[in-house]
């Protein structure tokens, strides 16, 4: 009989044992957990829940809402706004930050998230996801303000995402590595199915929204050409092609079995620096991808090194295979 571990015992042992993670950002965590199960509940009613659809509103990205965006982004807010452990949020469906109330204690975390990512999927029963990053405030700075979660991405004490699929999978790092644990749901908790994951250094599978190919950049062309020129081109191997349009989906995939994901600039707005938001998108699934033993960029520079400038700031994002994405870089004449 393998013992199951909880999530709880992971994180217990991740303070007491292995003196990774304080008390306060223990809380933090299984507060978020508990608010995916309540997501991943919300999620698996689809239709019979009467929240699919659009809400008729536009988030800060300019991006129409679906009803289970702004729901997934309430279970986030009301299950971490109390516990102590944060002194504010930050969210893709959010304007500026959220700061916990002052009826409530202030903590010395800040949680950012994209409470629901790849909702164009949601209607269409294609898997989706909550990915999340933490960072502490910093030292001294009196309140808190948007210019404290300004940090680059190298800064952060926790990263993670719960897919919600064929199964509801929370995959983790305190820095620690990376660890998956999938929700038990007879027993209402998350189960360790998998700790030290280690993405292959190569890989013979790409992903990226082929659509677009007109409007990328030389170096994306080329690399996406002699993947599709296979045995008889210059790579020697045929190559496969996935695109979910959910990151957490394509990522998980990545953990699981290797491969490379590319969202990179294009023409399309040559004033954005990709479409992926760098804050709760980019850097939690970079530092997820290095602790796995991958690498990720935006094509110049490593993502986490990455100063923001802006809560909602975008980038081109390159991660998975790290040899696959220190090729991709090469071609971008910084390696
Ligand atoms: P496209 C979802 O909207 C998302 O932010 C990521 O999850 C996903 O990888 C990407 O956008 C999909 O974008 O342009 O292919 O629909």
């Amino acid at each position: 009989m393998i013992k199951k571990i909880s999530l709880t015992r992971y994180l217990v042992e991740q303070q007491r044992v292995d003196g990774h993670i304080p008390g306060d950002l223990r809380l933090l965590l299984e507060v978020v957990a508990r608010s995916c199960k309540s997501i991943s509940q919300a999620v698996n009613k689809g239709d019979l829940g009467g929240i699919l659809g659009a809400a008729d509103t536009e988030n800060v990205q300019g991006e129409m809402q679906k009803q289970l965006d702004i729901i997934a982004n309430e279970v986030l807010i009301e299950a971490n706004e109390w516990g102590g452990h944060l002194a504010a949020m930050a969210s893709e469906e959010m304007d500026s930050i959220y700061v916990v109330p002052n009826r409530y204690p202030q903590g010395e975390y800040l949680l950012m998230f994209d409470p629901l990512d790849g909702s164009s999927n949601i209607d269409v029963n294609v898997s989706i996801g909550t990915i999340f990053s933490v960072l502490k405030k910093p030292e001294g700075s009196p309140g808190v303000s948007e210019a404290d979660f300004l940090q680059p991405g190298s800064q952060q004490v926790a990263a993670g995402y719960c897919v919600y699929g064929p199964q509801t999978t929370l995959v983790l790092t305190v820095g620690d590595g990376v660890a998956m644990f999938s929700l038990d749901r007879e027993q209402g908790s998350f189960v360790l199915i998998k700790e030290h994951v280690e993405i292959p250094l190569d890989t013979k599978e790409f992903a990226i929204n082929m659509s677009n190919m007109r409007h990328w950049d030389e170096p994306v062309k080329r690399y996406v050409d002699e993947c599709l020129a296979g045995k008889e081109g210059p790579r020697g191997k045929d190559f496969n092609m996935r695109w979910v349009a959910s990151m957490v989906a394509d990522v998980h995939r990545i953990l699981t079995r290797g491969g490379v994901f590319l969202y990179p600039w294009d023409k399309r707005e040559p004033q954005k620096a990709g479409k992926l938001r760098l804050m709760y998108e980019a850097n939690p699934m970079s530092w997820l991808v290095e602790q796995a033993g991958g690498a990720a960029t935006n094509g110049q520079q490593r993502i986490l090194d990455i100063k923001p400038t802006k809560l909602h700031e975008r980038v081109s994002v390159i991660l998975g295979s790290k040899n696959e994405v220190e090729r991709i870089t090469s071609y971008h004449g910084t390696l």
